[in-house]
């Protein structure tokens, strides 16, 4: 590689980084969405049984975003069986990859405390690489 070859990456390669940060937020958006977690009737084996479901659906919803999104995801604990007995919860995002925002991963006793039964977690985290999670 000749010498005037290397000034032009050592000029090109930082403008370029410099023009995706500029660009970058641009194409971004903050998706929002709110989840809740419940008991309700429902037979998905054929059983009718009270299963956990969130926003009333089994499995729940799917949330759409694209890399470099910023969520912003309510969490409400609405876990309480017939008895009246309530369960704290979380959600762990498994598979994101939560870099600079490890406290929002999800693990209950691990990255945070249990959301308790009347409680809202907002969970906000930035996706960094594409792909299906659940
Ligand atoms: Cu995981």
């Amino acid at each position: 590689m000749t010498c005037s070859c290397l000034k032009l990456i050592h000029v090109f390669v930082p403008f370029l980084l410099i023009l995706l940060h500029i660009i970058e937020p641009i194409h971004s958006k903050v998706v929002t969405f709110q989840l809740e977690a419940y008991y309700f009737p429902a037979s998905p084996d054929g059983v009718q049984k009270q299963v956990l479901v969130v926003n009333g659906q089994f499995p729940g919803p799917t949330i759409r975003a694209n890399i470099n999104d910023t969520l912003i995801i309510r969490v409400t604990n609405s876990i309480r069986d017939k008895d009246s007995q309530t369960f704290p919860t979380s959600v762990h995002w498994h598979g994101i990859e939560m870099f600079l925002n490890p406290w929002y991963d999800g693990p209950e006793g691990v990255t945070q405390c249990p959301i308790a039964y009347g409680q809202s977690m907002d969970y906000k985290f930035k996706l960094d690489r594409s792909g299906t999670y659940w």
